[in-house]
């Protein structure tokens, strides 16, 4: 099992609801408004970690919803916050919008938080609204209501080196001798299902190598386990190009780096141009070492470093840790995907749409009107005076009028509907 996609639902917390409320106490007439404020909404936060590779924790769970904020309460008590609530994803995980398939989120680095919702905000409570002219306000705001998104989840592994060469090589061997990484090893091809990470210290420094499953010719054609894991390896700075030099299988070294060569290029141009080191697998089997390197130039014009090793007898791996990190110091970080749409939810505060339903009815909508209705009572007259006041102050009743409302006509506005009158 292994998961390098996932689409998943996620909703902030709604916030809490402002309450209206009285102080009330013995021989005190008339105490003041005290309706505490509802709490914030939870976000959802997207986390970035190093301790994962894979998104299969999101095969099964796939709505992450965060705790809603509480309502505020009297004696001037606010409502308790929503918790946020955390999702941990592999470092390199790109996160999209999936309606519109844009870039929210490169999770790049280690510990990298990104806010993809924040919480609802809560609702101010009757003792918010008490001015010199308002001694007794007899409304609150209710909790702002967030969306539900859905979201896509694709790993584009973070891993400095790649290795890549024909199965069973010896390259998940490798790996398991030079890093902390316990890959499975077996002596048939295709060993290696899925791509393994591990990270390879050189003193104080390390760096992340991958060891992903043999290519073999054809592979851009779907033949072996294909293409497929190639977009894990996007993103490394270095190939190992892993070849078995002992020709117990019959096969020719330089035959070999020619076929993988050949079949990155077909994946695409990108990872053909990325600097090689070749290694030469299996030493421990063949005496001619030199010799195999010297025929391999001649028959590849491989110019670059050829390092022969033993993952059994673990010679020259330490020569091999150190020309990769070596090589690693030249070879610039590539940078982090480019964010096309910084926010997931934009609030709306000023869209308005009036649309007539019917001979004499007409539909006003929009994120104003909804931006403004969350802060009426209706039930109250001095909140609906508010409301009434706002609608004229800022155009609303004359862009009314301009779509054709007549005295008398109604006006349908979120649950409330009224008649138009001079
Ligand atoms: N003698 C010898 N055998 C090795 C060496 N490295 C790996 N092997 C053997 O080669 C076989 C294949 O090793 P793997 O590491 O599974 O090869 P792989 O390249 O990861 O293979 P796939 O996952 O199938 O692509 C195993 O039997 C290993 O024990 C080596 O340096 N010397
Ligand atoms: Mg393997």
């Amino acid at each position: 099992m292994y998961l390098d996609k996932a689409k998943i639902s996620i909703k902030a917390g709604n916030g809490g609801d402002g309450v209206v409320s009285f102080h009330r106490e013995k021989y005190v007439a008339n105490g003041g408004p005290d309706g505490g404020d509802g709490g914030n909404g939870g976000s959802i936060i997207f986390v970035a970690s190093d301790k994962v590779n894979t998104l299969n924790n999101f095969m099964y769970e796939k709505k992450f919803f965060a705790q809603n904020g509480q309502n505020g309460s009297g004696k001037f008590c606010y409502g308790k916050k929503g918790e946020d609530l955390r999702i941990v994803v592999p470092c390199g995980t790109i996160i999209k919008d999936a309606e519109t398939n844009e870039i929210l989120a490169d999770m790049y680095e280690n510990d990298f938080e990104y806010v993809c919702l924040k919480g609802g905000r809560g609702g101010k409570g009757n003792a918010f609204f008490k001015s010199p002219t308002r001694q007794a306000p007899h409304f609150s705001q209710l909790g702002e209501q967030t969306k539900k998104y859905d979201v896509v989840l694709e790993l584009k592994t973070i891993a400095d080196v790649a290795l890549v060469g024909k199965p069973n090589v010896g390259k998940s061997t490798l790996l398991s001798v030079i890093s902390n990484a316990r890959p499975k090893i077996a002596d048939y091809n295709f060993t290696t299902l899925y791509p393994n990470l591990g990270v390879v210290k050189y003193y104080d420094n390390s760096f992340v190598v991958a060891d992903i499953p043999g290519l073999i010719e054809g592979a851009s054609d779907g033949a072996g386990l294909g293409h497929e894991f190639l977009a894990h390896i996007e993103r490394t700075r270095l190939l190992v190009h892993v070849i078995d030099v002992s020709g117990y299988y019959g096969n020719v070294p330089s035959d070999d780096f020619k076929m993988i060569n050949n079949e990155l290029k077909l994946y695409n141009t990108h990872l053909s141009t990325l600097p090689q080191i070749v290694v030469f697998t299996k030493t421990d089997l063949i005496d001619d070492l030199h010799e195999r390197i010297a025929e391999f130039r001649k028959n590849t014009k491989f110019k670059g470093e050829i390092i022969g090793i033993s993952s059994i007898t673990h010679t020259q791996v330490d020569t091999l840790i150190k020309t990769i990190y070596e090589k690693l110091q030249t070879l610039p970080k590539p940078d982090p995907i480019k964010v096309e749409k910084p926010e997931l939810h934009v609030e709306d505060t000023t869209s308005l749409n009036i649309e007539k339903i019917d001979a004499h009815t007409y539909r006003v909508s929009g994120g104003y009107i909804q931006n403004l209705q969350r802060g009426i009572v209706f039930t109250d007259t001095a909140s609906n005076g508010y409301f009434q006041y706002r609608l004229e102050k800022d155009g609303i009743i004359d862009k009314i009028r301009e779509a054709g409302a007549q005295e008398g006509d109604t006006i349908c506005m979120g649950n409330l509907e009224f008649e138009l009158v001079d």
